[in-house]
């Protein structure tokens, strides 16, 4: 089998590290390119990384004929117009959530993928490739605690770059539950209202931090959120699902637990890339088995439409401090 060659845009945090998964531990993959505005750090990468070229504009790099498939794993302002560059080249792309900033942008991207008559954008929700999540879903479907009735989910980032604005809490944490919650109901979101209570003094002014979410779904149930970017201690993110006969959490870090020096307990993971390495690497290799045979293997652009269609009415939610109707067109009008 030849191996898929693939470029990465944005070498931030994300794309630095899936840039290491790919170079060194996915299989039937080769990465031969990346491109950031930060040419040194792109450089400093691709010296560390054997025959990885630096291609400085993105869109070059996706036009690159030796670029089989992309990572965008850019801020998520230049995922609309790297997207539809993907899509015009017919490569296959992995991009880092959100799909876009708001639904209308999110939405031309699923009418342009359609147009292409084949799937070749998947979203980077990992959580579903995560081995808890995972079996959380296989529980829930198997039906045996009955009708899932409530979702309570916990995320928390030890702290974020001053940058990270409030819409940018719910558009970049809160939307992978918002994603967690119609993959584990199988339903969409229709309401969803953002609180903002009074929040940690470790913010910058006008920074609300930390926010708690409430979706309402087609079928009447309900999710709530707790996301918390500036939590201090490290990173952390729960599940709990509440069903008819019975309940199960996943998220509570348990692995290995010391006794020394007066205490007992485990270690806070720093960060998502810790907490989440294995789905990543599930998620990557995935993506690339089924992108060497023109397809995809995970969350689709309509589920990055669906989560942009809630963020965008959470922010509403957030900024007027009230319940929002998610506007979203029917799946089949623009699907068929
Ligand atoms: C980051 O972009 C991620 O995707 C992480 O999973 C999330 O926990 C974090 O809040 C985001 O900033």
């Amino acid at each position: 089998m030849t191996e898929l060659r693939i470029g990465i845009i944005g070498v931030g945090m994300m794309g630095a590290d899936h840039a290491e998964r790919v170079a060194r531990r996915t299989s039937g993959a080769r990465l031969v390119a990346v491109s950031d505005p930060d040419v040194a750090r792109a450089t400093t990468l691709a010296t560390a990384l054997d025959g990885v070229r630096v291609i400085d504009d993105p869109l070059a790099l996706i036009g690159d004929a030796e670029v089989d498939a992309v990572i965008i794993a850019s801020p998520g302002f230049a995922h609309a117009e790297q997207l539809m560059a993907c899509l015009e080249h017919g490569k296959p792309v992995l991009c880092e959530k959100p799909l876009t900033m708001d639904a209308e942008s999110s939405l031309r991207v699923v009418e342009a993928e359609h147009k292409t008559g084949r799937p070749l954008i998947q979203v980077g929700f990992m959580r579903r490739f995560d081995p808890e999540y995972a079996a959380l879903k296989r529980l829930l479907d198997s039906g045996d605690l009955g009708r899932t009735l409530l979702l309570h989910n916990v995320h928390r980032n030890k702290t974020v770059p001053e940058t990270f604005r409030s819409e940018m809490i719910v558009r970049d944490s809160l939307v992978h539950e918002v994603d967690v919650a119609r993959w584990l109901f199988g339903d969409e979101i229709t309401r969803i209202t953002v609180h903002a209570p009074k929040p940690t003094s470790l913010v910058g002014e006008g920074v609300l931090d930390p926010q708690f979410a409430v979706f309402e779904m087609a079928s009447g149930a309900l999710a709530d959120v707790e996301v918390f970017v500036n939590f201090q201690v490290g990173y952390e993110v729960r599940c709990e699902a509440v069903a008819e006969r019975g309940s199960a959490t996943i998220g509570l870090g348990v692995d290995v637990l010391t006794r020394a020096a007066g205490h007992w307990g485990g270690a806070v993971p720093d960060d998502f890339r810790v907490r989440f390495g294995l789905a990543y690497d599930i998620e990557v290799q995935r993506w690339v088995n089924a992108a060497a045979t023109g397809g995809i293997d995970g969350p689709t652009a309509w589920d990055g439409y669906a989560a942009a269609a809630v963020c965008t009415a959470g922010v509403q939610s957030l900024q007027e401090g009230r319940p929002v109707e998610v506007e979203m067109v029917r799946r089949s009008e623009v699907l068929g």
